[in-house]
């Protein structure tokens, strides 16, 4: 790959391969250990992207933070819970297809993973998934997975955004308003929300259904507004676990909830997607900071 000036590879904590990009645009760092994008700074902001001190850079671990991806299932796996939550993409080492940046536009990462025998160990389907990120002053993300294989696929995918938040509960999340949704942590019951921007009080963990809707998280504490516009998803799943879930998650500690709202960017649930032999179903996260009013 052709050398671009601020951007090389690290290796990180744990040992994990590290991209760490230095710009006029923004600083930022991932790995291809999970494709995970760990941080995101556009220039003259505070970080974006939460990681958690006490998360586990360790093959194997899932890292608590950055932007995490589930696939090919969502949260526990729908008939086997000894298969591993989310899925296996945010703990194998994705292949670096190409890093570029043209002149001074946006560094652009792709990263892919194939089927193996360790996946159709866990999931039998031939696929490939993709990850295209583009770091500027907008992080954008696109998720493609392909069938190709002989048989229809059907997977779930979510990007598992930790969004760093001045105070949890002092936000409120716009662009949910209405939407039904089910209700986690109230035994799956399916709700509708009310009209007034969701406010975070204690453990909240909903799957939005049925909308493909711009969110917009106010931050009255770090005084900015992050805004996150999607595309080819039809579910957004709000999350967060409040004091005493925390507490049990040895890798959150103490206050670490307080610092981070998931608006994760999905197909998950009734919104599973379902390919043909050689279909291909993509799906976009772009996220900014936009200034108050
Ligand atoms: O996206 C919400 C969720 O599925 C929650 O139910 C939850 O516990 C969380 O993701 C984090 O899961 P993890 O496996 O990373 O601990």
């Amino acid at each position: 790959m052709v050398p671009i000036e601020g951007v090389g590879w690290t290796n990180g904590p744990g040992g994990l391969p590290f991209l760490r990009m230095e710009t006029e645009q923004c600083h930022a760092r991932l790995t291809s250990y999970g494709a995970q994008v760990c941080e995101w700074v556009p220039a003259g902001e505070s970080p974006v992207l939460y990681v958690s001190p006490h998360a586990v850079f360790a093959a194997g671990t899932a890292i608590r933070g950055g932007v995490p991806i589930s696939f090919p299932w969502f949260a526990s796996h729908p008939t086997d819970p000894s298969k591993p939550a989310h899925g296996f993409a945010r703990t194998r080492t994705w292949e670096v297809v190409q890093v570029t940046r043209e002149s001074t536009a946006d560094v652009r990462v792709v990263l892919r993973l194939e089927a193996d025998d360790d996946t159709r160990a866990l999931w039998g389907s031939t696929f490939t998934v993709s990850l295209t990120v583009s770091l500027g002053t907008t992080l954008a993300m696109t998720a493609e997975v392909e069938n190709v294989g002989h048989e229809a696929i059907t997977y779930e995918l979510a990007l598992h955004t930790y969004l760093a938040v001045g105070d949890v509960e002092a936000v409120s999340i716009r662009g949910l308003e209405g939407a039904r949704f089910v209700d986690k942590v109230d035994g799956g019951k399916e709700k509708v929300a009310g009209g007034e921007p969701l406010r975070i009080a204690g453990e909240t963990d909903r799957v939005f259904l049925d909308t493909t809707a711009t969110c917009v998280v106010d931050d009255p504490v770090l005084a900015r507004r992050l805004r996150i516009e999607k595309r080819g998803s039809h579910a957004t799943v709000v999350w967060n676990p409040g004091r005493d879930r925390a507490r049990a998650m040895r890798d959150i500690g103490e206050d670490g909830w307080r610092g981070f709202v998931c608006v994760e960017t999905a197909n998950v649930g009734p919104h599973v997607v379902r390919l043909t032999p050689g279909a291909r179903g993509a799906m976009t996260a772009q996220i900014e900071v936009v200034p108050l009013d």
